[in-house]
């Protein structure tokens, strides 16, 4: 009869303390990988005035950017060495380019050359990983994924193991109490 209630006591003591704690570490790994959404980001390039506005932008790798043409007439932006070219952009009209290799590009408007602009591409920052599971393209996510459901499992695991210890040590007092 005693033994059976110690059994039960047991499972009451340490069930809630492993619940718990496989919740809050469940929460740290949702915490610690936030999506980091601007990895593939998005930069303006407003044309006005015969000026491409900022003419020069720094970005990281996989950030797409758009030109919108705020004068009245029809311009362009035309990498200098032929890296990229939107092609005519109307007047009211944008035009995006995704910029996926790092380098310094310069360009112009093709028809008005004296309008001049600069992408620099940086790396992509922080962990490659998490700047490529937001695309949503299946094709190179495999590593990333098979990397971070082995942190979750370890994060759990441990998360676990301190359940189990925090459970023996509520026995012990728990113990300690029944004899007084
Ligand atoms: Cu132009």
């Amino acid at each position: 009869m005693s033994g059976k209630l110690g059994h039960l006591r047991r499972l009451l003591i340490v069930t809630p303390f492993a619940v718990a704690l496989v919740l809050v570490s469940v929460a740290a790994v949702g915490l610690s990988s936030p999506n980091k959404a601007d990895a593939q980001g998005t930069q303006a390039i407003d044309i006005a005035n015969f000026a491409f506005s900022p003419a020069s932008v720094t970005i990281e790798a996989g950030t797409t950017v758009t030109w919108t043409n705020s004068d009245g007439v029809t311009h362009t932006a035309t990498g200098t060495g032929g890296e990229f070219d939107t092609g005519n952009i109307a007047s009211g009209a944008s035009a995006s380019i995704t910029f996926d290799n790092e380098g310094t590009f310069n360009y112009i408007c093709s028809i008005h050359p004296q309008m001049t602009g600069t992408i620099v591409v940086t790396a992509a920052g922080g962990e490659p990983t998490a700047t490529e599971v937001p695309t949503g393209m299946p094709s190179t996510g495999s590593g990333s994924s098979l990397s971070s459901a082995a942190s979750q499992t370890s994060v759990l695991l441990i998360a676990a193991a301190v359940a189990a210890m925090l459970g023996l040590i509520a026995l012990r007092l728990r113990h300690v109490a029944d004899r007084r």
